[in-house]
């Protein structure tokens, strides 16, 4: 007994090193998603994000989903299997945000996307809709650098709604879920896509109103320029 404490310590410093490099992935990508913001704000000013959360997964869900996968229990191979131990979820304002966000962390340099899966496009048949991008960043740690995996999950308010609603329900009743209750939460998945799509075309409508005004002021502004400056000439 006494003599596997040594090896139990050595067990808690690689699992401890190991959780490590999530931990870093998301401040990486945090940042990321903080810089994008910034400059799209200042771009186009307006705020496409509405919130960003992260978490990493707890050790019974890696446990569930080693299960599930049939995954064995190195940490190699839980790395390269389970790829939503480091996840962050971007809340933005409308669904064309969604793909714009995506876009722009597609196109990092150091960013490598390697799947995609747009629950938008092809929604769930429970309706659950979120684009999803596991990407693989690098983390540079003391003595060595390590790729890691992040989930980002990219959904709008309405979708952020839907799901965490029903996850809820979902988890706090463990067995099938009867249909007529599957087919309600379909049901308002579906008003959840309506009141996006409502949302979005409100803003459309509003963006082309105020594009109008701009180009009005900036008609009156040369006018009013080009008058003063003949003023100026006579
Ligand atoms: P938690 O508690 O959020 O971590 P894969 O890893 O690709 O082999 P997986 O994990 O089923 O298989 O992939 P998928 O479908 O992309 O799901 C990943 C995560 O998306 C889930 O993580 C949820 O966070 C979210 N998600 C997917 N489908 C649903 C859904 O129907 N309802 C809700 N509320 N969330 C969903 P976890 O590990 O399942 O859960």
């Amino acid at each position: 007994m006494i003599q596997n404490i040594p090896n139990l310590k050595e067990l808690q410093q690689e699992i401890t090193r190991f959780l490590l490099q999530y931990r870093f992935a998301l401040k990486e990508i945090e940042t990321k998603v903080e810089i994008l913001q910034e400059e799209f704000e200042l771009i186009h000013e307006y705020n496409p994000i509405e919130h960003v959360t992260s978490r990493i997964k707890s050790p019974q869900s890696i446990i569930n989903k080693m299960i599930k996968k049939g995954c064995t229990s190195s940490l190699t191979d839980i790395k390269e299997n389970i790829r939503d131990i480091a996840g962050v979820r971007i809340i933005c304002s409308f669904t064309e945000d969604i793909y714009k966000i995506g876009d722009m962390l597609k196109n990092q340099k150091d960013v490598e996307v390697v799947q995609i899966k747009d629950y938008i496009k092809n929604q769930k048949a429970n309706g659950y809709r979120s684009l999803h991008l596991i990407v693989k960043i690098p983390i540079f740690m003391s003595d060595r650098m390590e790729h890691v995996y992040v989930e980002i999950q990219i959904r709008t308010i309405a979708m952020d709604f839907w799901a965490s609603l029903e996850h809820k329900i979902y988890y706090k009743y463990n067995k099938e879920i009867p249909k007529h209750i599957q087919d309600s939460l379909r049901d308002a998945a579906q008003q959840a896509a309506e009141l996006d799509k409502k949302m979005e075309d409100l803003n459309s409508e509003i963006n082309i109103l105020k594009a109008h005004d701009a180009s009005k002021n900036n008609h009156h502004f040369t006018t009013e320029l080009l008058a003063k400056f003949s003023e100026f000439l006579s």
